[in-house]
């Protein structure tokens, strides 16, 4: 399988509290896939960069994250208000940190024959801005649902600020199930 890298998506925030943003890019492979195409991906990974271009971490979201427009929605966000950003998004098995700590089962791979992952834990993990480690990891609601070969997730999720009671922002992940129309 042979593929090539190219940016997708970018959101910035201040990871390390210097008063700066810093940017964080994903990085799609020449060979991501949408719901409604078959076939095996490359990895999809998350970078952090300074304003000058310095790369401060890697998140490799590994083989059980598909790779495609609508798999990985990544928050950026200073969730616990200590003026540095946290990130949030899904993952899986095998999904690595920036430091290197992996996720779940590293040898786990939940890929079916046509590519897609409609089996397996998925998981939530909040992510430190300024290293990329893992702060904390739960399952991820809702829960996968009903798929076969015909239906696959989607995600999406924000970061709503509630005020009363926490006044405090707070991720909601959420999915849906779509059917191509094909
Ligand atoms: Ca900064
Ligand atoms: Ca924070």
């Amino acid at each position: 399988m042979s593929y090539t890298y190219s940016a997708n998506d970018m959101s910035v925030g201040d990871l390390d509290g210097d008063g700066q943003y810093e940017y964080l890019v994903k990085w799609d492979p020449s060979n991501a896939k949408d719901n409604s195409q078959s076939g095996h991906t490359g990895n999809v990974f998350i970078d952090a960069y300074k304003l000058n271009g310095t790369r401060l971490w890697r998140i490799d979201l590994g083989r059980n994250i598909r790779a495609g427009a609508h798999y990985t929605q990544f928050q950026v966000f200073d969730y616990d208000g200590d003026g540095r950003a946290e990130i949030a998004m899904k993952t899986a098995d095998a999904t690595v940190s920036g430091t290197g700590q992996v996720i779940g089962n590293s040898g786990a791979d939940h890929r079916n024959s046509s590519g897609y992952v409609l089996s397996g834990p998925e998981y939530l993990t909040i992510f430190n801005g300024a290293n990329g480690a893992i702060l904390d990891t739960i399952n991820y609601q809702p829960a996968r649902g009903n798929v076969n070969d015909s239906t696959a997730a989607r995600t999406s999720s924000t970061a709503p600020w509630p005020s009363a009671p926490t006044d405090r922002p707070c991720g909601t992940p959420a999915s849906a199930t779509a059917t191509p129309s094909t």
